[in-house]
């Protein structure tokens, strides 16, 4: 019923969003036998990412606007049918267990070199135990709101990411672009629930045992660090 809802839901947007569109081109073509011609595209109807979803729609669908495929399942949010929920199988990796998730920081995070205060985010804490890097991670997490059940889940390439042998060391998911902080959709209930939220998160890596853990987020929302 969910998938039926969000369908419709993203179709009506869209539609909307197109109707708005073919309006905006009217105006152009019809300025164009005028003077003056004004190609600048209306703040309301940017599409920044390029996916067919104006950014003002894809907050209304709570789907990324600086992401064509949100939850990363590889097909672009417009023809996705569930677009913040991964819909393939995402099986665990097998391999050397020397990886392993020391803590899930869900709220309340600081900066590892100032010790001040951060906005909320999503920090997976590992630790390699081995005597080799371990790279080319993959995290898949859920978010489930415990007071209206919704739920999401997103899945991430970790490119880049290297975890030293014999040390620890953060991923960061959040919206800052930073090294070894990857992308999370500010359109998530993450940061739009004030609900007490139950996050599961899997991490694989290839060759490696994957690792999994959860943790709660408690009612309150994601709070800006002053
Ligand atoms: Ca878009
Ligand atoms: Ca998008
Ligand atoms: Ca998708």
């Amino acid at each position: 019923m969910k998938k039926i809802i969000m369908a419709t839901l993203l179709m009506a947007v869209v539609i909307i969003a197109g109707c708005v569109s073919q309006t905006t081109n009217n105006v152009a073509k019809n300025q164009s036998s005028g003077n003056a011609v004004n190609n600048s595209v209306p703040t309301n109807f940017l599409d920044s990412d390029k996916d067919g979803i104006p950014d003002n729609a894809e907050k209304v669908l709570g789907t990324d606007p600086l992401n064509p495929d949100t939850d990363g399942d590889g097909i672009d949010d417009k023809q996705d049918k569930n677009p913040v929920n991964v819909d393939i199988p995402v099986p665990e990796s097998i391999g050397v267990s020397d990886f392993s998730i020391k803590e899930l920081v869900l709220e309340n995070n600081v900066d590892s070199l100032t010790g001040k205060p951060v906005s909320d985010h999503l920090e997976i804490i590992m630790s390699n135990n081995g005597k080799q890097n371990i790279t080319n991670f993959e995290v898949l997490y859920n978010l489930t709101d415990l007071k209206t059940n919704q739920e999401q889940s997103y899945l991430l390439s970790l490119k880049g990411f290297v975890l030293p042998a014999g040390q620890k060391k953060s991923v960061h998911i959040d919206v800052s672009s930073k090294p070894d902080h990857f992308m999370a959709n500010p359109n998530s209930i993450y940061y739009t629930s004030t609900n007490e939220l139950k996050v599961n998160v899997l991490v694989n890596a290839p060759g490696h045992q994957a690792q999994k853990t959860e943790s709660i987020k408690p009612a309150g929302g994601a709070e800006v660090a002053d």
